[in-house]
């Protein structure tokens, strides 16, 4: 059955076409009805149009939020024309039908993709417009939903073709686009509220309740860029970036040269980063990492002492790396770091001559990040499962000095405190099984990824040992260190396999139902042990 368009209601936030589609409309008589903006612009162009409130008797209120919410609209949209209760309920109130509505909703998604503060986004949630739509969509029978601008065109020829009325088929594919517009929209507004609290709301995840994580996992995710292809060359790959704002990280560094960064380059990169923001607020220091490992990490008086300690943990893997630092570059260490191959730099900053050293190497890739990301902001990491997908919240947890606790008689000496504490936060970054040594301000020995603690620890002193012979040291590194576990010792194999490699302190969770046996290993040996009370797998 074909529909005549007496009445026509135009709330269009998007005005693109409005004015060519409302003069297709008002050249077969149909009356037009508006809200304030819509029906200014179609005054502008000489239309005459009715404003909403001059048919709902109340005047559009409330910032707007109120407009259209009117029986009168509603019950001019919702009417079956041929039941005479509905037609007898419209000449009692005086509700006149409406044959036609043209929407477009108040533009969340852009809004959210500006950046606007929280107040604007919610501002922008539009309740008036996807009721009409969903009023007039349910009605299809005798009204036509037009809330795609595109749709304008063939619409019109519809009217000149019938003499301004619309057909059954059209209303129906016009009805399936509106719901399928307003469930877009209701679900980019769920998603904002889903991610908005992960990545920038400061009231955190504390605002979602107990369980941060929601019922169903829509990823509001915009593509930044596709990538050349994933860990392998017959994969592909992308990165997304979170379509809420507040959120920190490698993904938001600004590349100054270089290729396009890789999926492994990301990966590892993201690695590098979260380490050295570990160390925002410490001394100049520089982290090398490789298979989103950390191979080299030191503290030092300047940033290029602090590379020189760095690299000397381990040259070799240092080959092709992806180095970080927390301190703005200068020239002398940009120009020592492009000494070696090195697949990615990543600083807070760099002055001129850095970035001078660094143009000379065209492939270098640079990233800036500005202030280093919080290494205790809350977050989301995904892992995927075959079939499935894995969320939990950040690993965002800090060592507090103060809730360290000796477990061994001998106490820590200050120097051996501050080298547990750092040897500590290294391995908080390495792959689980993880077994770091340091001394000094710098790694002495990283054991990583291995499927057993011992293994890890035996690795880790081994690669002490060829560091030390490839500086042509008379000893490793290992000697006089502290020693951090990722996760409590099991059994004492792993801590005398420390003690074998010249440990003296040993920085550990805790936990294991062994913890007597391992503690007194410690106390036979002569070491100081402290217990954290957290373990920081990762995997
Ligand atoms: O604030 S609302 O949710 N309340 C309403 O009653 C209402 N009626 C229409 N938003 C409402 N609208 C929206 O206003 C429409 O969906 C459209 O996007 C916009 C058009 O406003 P104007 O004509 O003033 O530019």
């Amino acid at each position: 059955t074909d529909i005549a368009i007496r009445r026509a209601l135009l709330s269009v936030s998007d005005k693109t076409g409005l004015v060519d589609f409302a003069k297709a409309l008002a050249a077969h008589g149909t009356e037009l009805v508006s809200t304030g903006g819509t029906a200014k612009a179609l005054r502008e162009a000489g239309l005459e149009v009715k404003d909403i409130s001059d048919l709902t008797g109340f005047p559009e209120m409330m910032d707007g939020r109120v407009k259209t919410l009117h029986p009168m609209v509603h019950g001019g949209l919702l009417a079956v024309r041929d039941n005479p209760e509905h037609t007898a309920a419209m000449e009692e109130h005086g509700i006149g039908a409406i044959d036609l509505v043209c929407v477009n909703l108040y533009p969340f998604a852009q809004t959210v993709g500006k950046g606007a503060d929280r107040e604007t986004v919610i501002e922008n949630i539009d309740i008036g417009g996807p009721s009409m739509v969903r009023s007039a969509a349910k009605n299809h029978n005798y009204v036509a939903i037009v809330t795609d601008p595109a749709d304008y065109g063939a619409i019109a020829e519809e009217l000149s073709a019938t003499g301004g009325k619309t057909g059954m088929a059209t209303r129906v594919k016009l009805a399936a686009k509106a719901y399928a517009h307003t469930a877009a929209y209701d679900s980019a507004i769920a998603n904002w509220f889903a991610w908005n609290d992960a990545f920038s709301n400061p009231l955190g995840q504390e605002a979602l309740g107990a369980t941060p994580f929601p019922e169903t996992m829509p990823l509001a995710f915009a593509r930044k860029e596709t990538l050349r292809y994933g860990e392998n060359p017959h994969q592909s790959a992308a990165l997304y970036l979170p379509q809420a704002p507040g959120a920190a990280g490698i993904a938001q560094a600004e590349q100054l040269q270089g290729k396009a960064l890789s999926y492994n380059n990301y990966n590892d990169a993201d690695a590098a980063l979260e380490l050295v923001s570990e160390f925002r607020d410490g001394p100049p220091t520089v982290v090398i990492v490789k298979h989103a490992n950390p191979c080299g990490v030191a503290s030092a008086d300047t940033v290029l002492d602090a590379y020189k300690a760095a690299l000397a943990c381990d040259s070799v893997s240092a080959f092709g790396g992806i180095i970080a630092v927390n301190r703005p570059l200068d020239g002398e260490t940009a120009a020592a770091i492009t000494e070696l191959f090195t697949e990615v730099v990543i600083a807070p900053g760099a002055d001129d001559a850095a970035r001078a050293a660094f143009a000379r190497k065209k492939n270098l890739r640079l990233l800036i990040t500005g202030e280093l990301p919080d290494p205790k902001r809350d977050g989301f990491m995904f892992k995927t499962v075959a079939g499935g997908l894995l969320l939990q919240s950040r690993d965002n947890g800090v060592l507090v000095e103060s809730e360290l606790k000796v477990v061994t008689k001998r106490q820590p000496t200050p120097q051996e405190l501050a080298d547990c504490q750092f040897a500590w936060t290294v391995a908080k970054h390495v792959k689980s099984n993880a077994i770091v040594y340091a001394r000094g301000g710098s790694t002495a020995g990283v054991g990583a990824g291995q499927m057993n603690r011992l293994e890890s620890a035996r690795i880790a002193a081994w690669k002490a040992r060829d560091a030390a012979e490839k500086a042509g040291w008379s000893e490793p590194r290992t000697i006089g260190s502290a020693v951090a576990s990722d996760a409590f010792f099991p059994f004492a194999d792993g801590l005398l396999a420390a003690v074998e490699a010249g440990a003296t302190a040993v920085i550990q969770p805790g936990g294991s139902i062994r913890d007597d046996e391992v503690i007194a290993a410690a106390d036979e040996a002569g070491l100081a042990m402290v217990f954290t009370g957290m373990r920081h797998f990762r995997h």
